[in-house]
């Protein structure tokens, strides 16, 4: 079953050991239910189902916490939610500290179960920099995931800076100037236990690192490339392709970062060429985009990882 199906459909499976699948049943064990209302192909609706499916593999519950974004619109109207496990929903600005309050609530209290924001780039990049880097500097014990779709999806497609360069958006109607902020190398420099980009087209790096993060304390950061047909102005059914090809051209590395130190490279991208990932995207202005001097630079930023991954081994041994 593909990744998209298992979204589409409510139901996955997991993997209990070689050779054996245990059925998850969607009203007992799904972190998203079905009928939900997010649009076909979105790769936030994959991503929650993937950690859904994570949780169940570790014997895990969990508290989400959401900004405004379409992850909390997600949610549907009141009295009734697609979520299966108890949201708060934050200000845009100030998910980090809610979750900083409901993580400390829990230890007090001496509960079990994982606080998780579940936060947009809008939310992540932009206006919750402040709490993230907060709740980032005083180590807070909670997990925190952007995925990160490039846009504000929410209200209409406005650019964030997470928005690579080159895309349209309804506030760079003839494509974006700046550069996309590096969040990771940020949260690095915080010096976070754990920080991991993941990608829903592999869908195996993504359990390990979710059942890694799920094994510690702290911090726990991750990115994760979230498709949006809607903003992307992409086909529904190209998503996992779509993200797939990010990492082959080497446009969304997959890797690790522990304690802002050591570095690890999770997979090598083969330099397919990123004109195929541009043109199924009508965000990107037909011919405007240099592919030699994008496939140079996420070459250049590739090796970055790569020294830096070479480096910390060196450190470590
Ligand atoms: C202080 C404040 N400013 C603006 C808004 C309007 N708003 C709600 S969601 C959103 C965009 C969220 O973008 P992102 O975090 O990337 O999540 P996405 O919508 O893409 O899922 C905006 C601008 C708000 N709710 N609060
Ligand atoms: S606008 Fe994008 S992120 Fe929001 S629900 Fe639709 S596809 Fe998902
Ligand atoms: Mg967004």
């Amino acid at each position: 079953m593909s990744s998209s199906s298992v979204a589409d459909s409510g139901v996955g499976t997991v993997t209990g050991g070689p050779g054996e699948q245990k059925p998850i049943v969607c009203s007992e064990e799904c972190l998203l239910r079905a009928g939900n209302t997010n649009c076909g192909g979105c790769g936030m609706s994959v991503g929650l189902t993937m950690l859904g499916r994570a949780l169940a593999e570790a014997g895990e519950t969990c508290s989400l916490v959401i900004p405004a974004c379409c992850g909390i619109v997600t949610a549907g109207g009141f009295p009734t939610t697609a979520y299966n496990v108890p949201v708060v929903a934050s200000t845009f600005a100030s998910s980090p500290a809610f979750a900083t309050g409901v993580a400390s609530v829990r230890d007090i209290n001496d509960e079990s179960g994982q606080v998780i924001c579940w936060a947009g780039d809008g939310g992540t990049y932009d206006i919750g920099l402040a709490t993230l880097s907060a709740a980032a500097e005083r180590n807070e014990n909670l997990i925190y995931i952007c995925y990160d779709n490039e846009i504000y999806g929410n209200t209409g497609g406005q650019r964030s800076s997470a928005t690579p360069p080159g895309a349209r958006t309804t506030t760079t109607p003839g494509g974006k100037s700046e550069g996309k902020k590096d969040i990771m190398g940020m949260m690095a420099a915080h010096g976070v236990p754990y920080a991991a980009t993941l990608s829903i087209a592999h869908p195996e790096d993504f359990a390990r690192k979710l059942a890694t993060a799920l094994s510690m304390d702290g911090l726990r950061f991750f990115l994760m490339h979230s498709p949006c047909p809607t903003g992307w102005k992409s086909e529904p059914q190209d998503s996992v392709a779509l993200v797939r090809l990010a990492v082959a051209s080497g446009l969304f590395p997959l890797y690790e970062v522990w304690d802002g130190i050591r570095y690890e490279l999770n997979a090598e991208p083969d330099w397919t060429d990123p004109g195929e990932y541009f043109r199924r995207q009508r965000r990107f202005p037909p011919g405007q985009i240099d592919t030699d001097a994008t496939l140079r630079e996420c070459r250049r930023r590739f090796e970055r990882l790569r020294s830096r991954s070479r480096e910390s081994r060196g450190a470590t041994v």
